[in-house]
C-alpha cells in the first residue's frame, strides 16, 4: 500500500481540501458555527478522514495538515464574514489527539489566526476526550495556553471515549459535541432520550454549550428542542459543502 507517501505528498501539495457542515440553533434555525471537514481524493477514490488522520500522524505531518486544515477554515471564515448573516458564524477545526499535548501548537494557531485576520473567539478547536487522558498535564498547559489566546474548546464525541470526567474538569471547556450514536434512536427509543438527558443536565450544569450531533430526521430535532437542546448538526439540516455553497447558505439566511 503507497498510501503514506502519496498522503505525504497530498499535503505538502496542499490537495487537502475542506468541507463545511453548519451548526444550526434549532429555536431560529440559524447558523451559529461551521465544523471544518477535511477530504482527501487518491486516485479517484475519497478517503476517509477516519483513515488518513492517523496515517499523517504515522507518516510525521500531522502537523503540516493540521495548519494547513486550520488556514483553510480562517480563509473561508473570512470570506463568510462580508456575506449578510455572516458577521457572527464561528468556525470549528478537529484537533487530533496527539496534538493536544504538542507546546508548538498554541503559537501555531495564534499565527494562523493573525494571518488570516480572525478573532481568536471565533475559532473553535475540537478535541476527543482520550487526548486528555495520556499525558494531562501537557494537555492542561496546551490547553491552557489556547484559552489564554482566547480561543474556544470544544469535545467532540462526547460519551463515546473514556469519558474521563476527570480530564475534563482540568480543561478550560466551553462547549460539548454529544456523539451521534446518542442521537440515533432518539426518535425510536425512550432510553435513549434519557441517556441524551442525562448527557444534557451534565452540559448544563457545567455551563457548556452543547450540540448534537448526527441529526438526520424531523423527529429527532423535535425531541432535542423538548429536551432543552437547541444546537444541532446533522444532514437534517445540511451535508458537510464546499466553501461557497456554505458562503450561499449563510447568505440566504442558514
Ligand atoms: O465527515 P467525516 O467522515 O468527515 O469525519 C470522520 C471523522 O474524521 C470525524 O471523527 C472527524 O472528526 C474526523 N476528521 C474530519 N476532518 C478532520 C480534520 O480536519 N482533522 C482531524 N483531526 N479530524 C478530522
Ligand atoms: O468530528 P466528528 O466526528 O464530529 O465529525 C462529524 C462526522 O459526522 C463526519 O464524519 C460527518 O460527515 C458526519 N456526519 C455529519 N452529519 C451526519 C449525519 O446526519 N449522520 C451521520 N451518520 N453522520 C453525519
Ligand atoms: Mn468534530
Ligand atoms: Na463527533
Amino acid at each position: 500500500l503507497q498510501l503514506r507517501p502519496a498522503l505525504v505528498k497530498a499535503v505538502q501539495r496542499d490537495e487537502i481540501t475542506a468541507v463545511f457542515q453548519p451548526i444550526i440553533d434549532l429555536s431560529d434555525g440559524r447558523i451559529v458555527e461551521v465544523e471544518t471537514l477535511a477530504r482527501w481524493t487518491h486516485s479517484g477514490e475519497a478517503i476517509p478522514p477516519d483513515y488518513f488522520v492517523p496515517l499523517a500522524g504515522r507518516a510525521g505531518v500531522l502537523s503540516e495538515f493540521t495548519d494547513l486544515m486550520l488556514g483553510k477554515a480562517c480563509a473561508a471564515l473570512h470570506r463568510w464574514s462580508v456575506l449578510p448573516g455572516g458577521e457572527h458564524t464561528r468556525i470549528s477545526v478537529n484537533l487530533p489527539p496527539a496534538l493536544v499535548v504538542d507546546p508548538e501548537l498554541p503559537g501555531r494557531v495564534a499565527r494562523i489566526l493573525r494571518q488570516e485576520g480572525i478573532a481568536p473567539a471565533r475559532l473553535t478547536l475540537e478535541l476527543t476526550e482520550d487526548a486528555l487522558v495520556d499525558d494531562p498535564a501537557t494537555a492542561k498547559s496546551v490547553t491552557g495556553r489556547l484559552e489564554e489566546l482566547g480561543v474556544e474548546l470544544s469535545v467532540d464525541d462526547f460519551g463515546k471515549g473514556y469519558s474521563s470526567l476527570l480530564s475534563l474538569r482540568q480543561i478550560a471547556l466551553h462547549a460539548v459535541k454529544i456523539d451521534r450514536a446518542f442521537v440515533a434512536n432518539l426518535d425510536q427509543d425512550r432510553e435513549a432520550e434519557r441517556f441524551l438527558n442525562a448527557l444534557l443536565v451534565m452540559g448544563r450544569e457545567l455551563e457548556l454549550a452543547v450540540t448534537a450531533e448526527g441529526v438526520e430526521r424531523p423527529e429527532q430535532a423535535r425531541i432535542l428542542m423538548a429536551l432543552g437542546c437547541h444546537r444541532a448538526q446533522g444532514n437534517l439540516f445540511s451535508p458537510p459543502l464546499p466553501a461557497a455553497e456554505l458562503g450561499a447558505l449563510l447568505a440566504s439566511g442558514g
